[in-house]
């Protein structure tokens, strides 16, 4: 059986979970123990990142696009890609943005103001929370919110009646951490705020959204 080495609040590890939840893949999902020394863990990816996935015969892919790029190649039913080649580009670029800059600008905000203490984010006292960071950071999301916002109007998913790869990508962000951090719902983004109602009813969500979700921990 395929195995999926991930952690249970890891926003790359729900991307992937959805994934397989849409193509109804059966894996065993493994969480890495002590994964940052693990010498078994660097071979698997020398990263040290999760979400890793090892095949049946033992080849191993990371790097959660990847994982879900080969998911829809080796699974292609139902697609979560369609078929014209400017709308597979723009939702790859949708997921390509969220990972290169969304995700990061997310985690910047939440470090500038919270300590991670799996499964809680305790506030910084006082004196040690970035401001400069918050605001640069808070920006950042919402141009990126905005424009998310404006690729979802008047679709029901990113990929219009197709549920995507980059839908099961914004999940995590849009659906728990900028909630977590009180940056959405937020009256300015609609459709996000419909988007996030859909996915939150959808078999697959719920099979691969957090058991134990992020809480914060007020001092
Ligand atoms: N670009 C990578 C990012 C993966 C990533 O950052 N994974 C996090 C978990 S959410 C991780 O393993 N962080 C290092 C750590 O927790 O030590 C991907 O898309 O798979």
């Amino acid at each position: 059986m395929l195995k999926l080495y991930n952690f249970d609040r890891s926003p790359y590890g729900v991307k992937v979970r959805i994934v397989f939840a849409e193509k109804n893949v059966p894996y065993e999902g493994i969480v890495p123990q002590n994964k940052n020394e693990d010498p078994e863990f660097a071979k698997l990816n020398p990263l040290r990142l999760t979400p890793v996935l090892v095949l049946d015969d033992g080849r191993v892919l990371y790097e959660s696009t990847i994982i879900n790029e080969y998911l829809e190649e080796a699974w292609p039913k139902p697609a979560m890609l369609p078929r014209d080649p400017y709308e597979r580009a723009r939702l790859r670029l949708i997921e390509d943005v969220g990972d290169q800059h969304f995700y990061p600008a997310i985690r910047a905000l939440t470090l500038a103001q919270y300590e991670f203490q799996p499964p809680v984010l305790v506030r910084k006292p006082a004196d040690q929370v970035d401001h400069k960071a918050i605001e640069e950071n808070t920006r950042k999301i919402h141009q990126h919110l905005a424009r998310l916002e404006a690729d979802l109007a008047g679709r029901t998913w990113f990929g219009g009646d197709l549920f995507s790869l980059a839908d099961a990508a914004l999940a995590a962000a849009l659906t728990l951490s900028l909630p977590l951090l009180g940056i959405l719902p937020d009256a300015k983004y609609p459709s996000i705020g419909a988007w996030g109602k859909r996915i939150a009813g959808r078999p697959s969500y719920r099979a691969g959204a957090p058991k134990e979700p992020a809480r914060i921990q007020e001092r």
